[in-house]
């Protein structure tokens, strides 16, 4: 290993917010299955008819065998489970209290600046990246670095979908490679429920709420221990099979009466199949590029969508059926938190690794996107 740079950016710690609430899949679909109930009987007339198609049921066998998830975290549970309503439902906030998404994005702040003993002062940029922004401006950012208390710097939003985190902590580390700034926080605060379909049998069950934070700081400044990045790699490749055509240019179309399609929708079939070689392939080069075999991977925390691709992926880069030592998964509890789910795992699964130890934080979905930050822990 070459001589390490004051400027080479490390990790120095994380941060995790969990919302009060957790939904089982029992709960959910028995929510779901009641709504379907109703609506083939608001619409018998027309099922007979051949006019519509009745819904069918949603199953927990289907759900925990098809993705590995067994609950979500979410905001507010009692109108997500109401078959009458099947949305989250809290009083809007004036423009003087702190927006929802910045509050559990500052908790998730907090706890990262607290476990690497920092003050929000010495903090110099923020970014807020993740799938779900509350509003277009001014930037959840910019309010997080105001109540922070962060004074000087800056923030701004950024969102790459499922990949936010794994963008962000690239381009922290290249700010601090450029000497733009020595310490960034990287802030993933996912409200997934207020764009999930919660009445589409297909992806009810996909999504949960959660935020995640991780400091990116320059090496000389870090505490100890903390990781090395050893390199990062982003990839885009644009495809529909992901989609949320939510916008402000909504208006321009009134007459449009297809409110799904500005909700998330998905081809979950072509996206498994496209994106675990896409993934596959994008981790073995960058592999070969750094001089790293599947044995010297000691822990993989893969982006959390669905325990199957995960396997698949992760069989590829260690070249066996990863153990869930090597592969945690954080999906039973928290199914899948877009952005935040690779830092999750990586949040409850890394403090029992030795200095030495290398691995891999991987996220990838919605673009498509895919992120790789390879980490080493160093004391
Ligand atoms: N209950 C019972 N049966 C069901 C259900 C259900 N709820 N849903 C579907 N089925 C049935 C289907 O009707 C089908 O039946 P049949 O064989 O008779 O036609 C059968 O189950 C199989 O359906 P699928 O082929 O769709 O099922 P899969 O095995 O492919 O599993 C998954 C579906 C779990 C969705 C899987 O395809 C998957 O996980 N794919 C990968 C998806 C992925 O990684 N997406 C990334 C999305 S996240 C992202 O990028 C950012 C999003 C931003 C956040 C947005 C927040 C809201």
């Amino acid at each position: 290993m070459s001589e390490r740079s004051t400027a080479e950016p490390v990790i120095s710690a994380t941060g995790l917010f969990t919302p009060p609430h957790s939904i089982s899949n029992e709960e959910l679909v028995e929510s779901y299955n009641s709504y379907a109930e109703n609506w083939n009987a608001a619409h018998a007339d027309a099922i007979a008819a051949g006019d519509a198609e009745p819904k069918v049921a949603s199953s927990t066998e289907f759900i925990e065998k098809a993705s590995g998830i067994k609950a979500r975290f979410v905001m507010e549970k009692d109108s997500v489970l109401d078959p009458q309503i099947m949305a989250p439902r809290w009083p809007e906030r004036s423009n003087e209290e702190l927006s929802v998404l910045a509050e559990i994005g500052v908790n998730a702040a907090r706890q990262a600046l607290e476990r690497a003993g920092r003050a929000p002062q010495d903090v110099d940029a923020v970014l807020c990246a993740c799938s779900n922004l509350q509003r277009p401006y001014p930037a959840m950012a910019v309010e997080i670095q105001d109540a922070l208390g962060m004074g000087d710097g800056f923030g701004f939003d950024m969102n790459v979908a499922c990949s936010s985190a794994t963008f962000g902590i690239q381009t922290a580390a290249d700010y601090i490679r450029a000497g733009h700034a020595r310490s960034v926080l990287v802030v993933s605060p996912e409200i997934t429920s207020g764009h999930l379909n919660w009445k589409d049998r297909d992806s009810h069950f996909i999504f949960g709420d959660v935020a995640t934070a991780v400091l990116v700081e320059a090496a000389d400044i870090a505490p100890s221990p903390h990781w090395q990045i050893l390199g990062t790699r982003l990839k885009t490749v644009f495809s529909n099979n992901i989609r949320n055509n939510f916008g402000f240019l909504n208006r321009t179309a009134p007459e449009t009466r297809d409110e799904d399609d500005k909700l998330f929708v998905q081809e979950g079939r072509k996206v498994f199949k496209e994106v675990v070689p896409m993934v596959s392939a994008i981790i073995a080069d960058q592999m070969a590029e750094l001089g790293l075999e599947g044995a010297d991977m000691r822990r993989l925390w893969l982006h959390q969508a669905n325990a199957n691709m995960n396997r698949l992926i992760a069989h590829k880069v260690l070249g066996h059926e990863a153990s869930g030592d090597e592969s945690p998964t954080v999906l039973d509890r928290y199914a899948n938190t877009s952005s935040a789910g690779s830092i999750i795992a990586f949040h409850e699964h890394s403090d029992d690794l030795e200095v030495g130890d290398t691995g891999l934080i991987c996220s990838f979905g919605a673009g498509y996107s895919a992120g790789t930050v390879f980490v080493r822990k160093v004391s």
